[in-house]
């Protein structure tokens, strides 16, 4: 099972990849968790990448590409993967798709969560006061949803081409919404396949 979780920031995928990902036994792999743990370990891959995450943009593609392309190789994800935030360039499909074809692996489906523009910002200036991500004031909030339309959204109809992309209604509480995703999936709630 190789699946894919794209969404703008805030729609919830950090938070649904860890129930789909439970789900089917497989690790869920997100680039912005790997990013602020390198972050708070203080390493140079953290210190690069703070600097555009603070900002609300995108980390150079080299970096995130050699990341991400480390973290598939490892044993549990041999069989298996879900990509939270991942690809987000037209550079990162070209390399995602270079990474699984030398693995002889394909995709099984993209699932984006949809959610409206306000709602996204409500979310986030909400785990501001929780989380105090840095990454979270209004006007990078709103940098950030530029940067997703301008250099992510167009993926989708990358991915909806080649047959793989599942749209799902991500407003709604974090159980309807994951319901939503299983059954977009063929996959009953105690299944552990599509
Ligand atoms: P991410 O960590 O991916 O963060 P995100 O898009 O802001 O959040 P996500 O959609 O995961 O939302 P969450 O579940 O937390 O990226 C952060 C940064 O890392 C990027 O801006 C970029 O700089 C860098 N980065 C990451 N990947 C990259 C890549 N591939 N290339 C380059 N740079 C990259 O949910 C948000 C909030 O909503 C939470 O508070 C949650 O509790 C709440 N929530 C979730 N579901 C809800 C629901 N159903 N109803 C109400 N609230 C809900």
């Amino acid at each position: 099972m190789r699946i894919i979780l794209m969404g703008p920031p805030g729609a919830g995928k950090g938070t649904q990849a860890k129930i789909i990902a439970g789900r089917f036994g497989i690790p869920a792999v997100s680039t912005g968790d790997i990013f602020r743990a390198n972050v708070s370990q203080g390493t140079p891959l953290g210190v690069e990448a703070k600097r555009y995450m603070d900002a609300g943009d995108y980390v150079p593609d080299e970096v995130t590409n050699a990341m991400v392309r480390d973290r598939i190789c490892q044993d549990d994800a041999k069989g298996g993967f879900l990509l939270d935030g991942y690809p987000r360039t037209v550079a990162q499909v070209a390399e995602l798709d270079t990474m699984l074809a030398d693995t002889g692996a394909a995709l099984d489906a993209v699932v984006v969560l949809t959610v409206n523009d306000e709602e996204l910002v409500q979310r986030l200036l909400n785990r501001a006061h929780v989380e105090g991500r840095t990454d979270d004031t209004e006007e990078v909030v709103r940098h950030r949803q530029d940067v997703y339309n301008e250099q992510t959204e167009p993926l989708l109809a990358v991915y909806d081409e080649r047959g793989l992309l599942v749209r799902v209604d991500g407003i709604g509480t974090v159980d309807e919404v994951s319901a939503r995703v299983f059954e977009a999936l063929h996959a009953s709630p105690d299944s552990a396949a599509i």
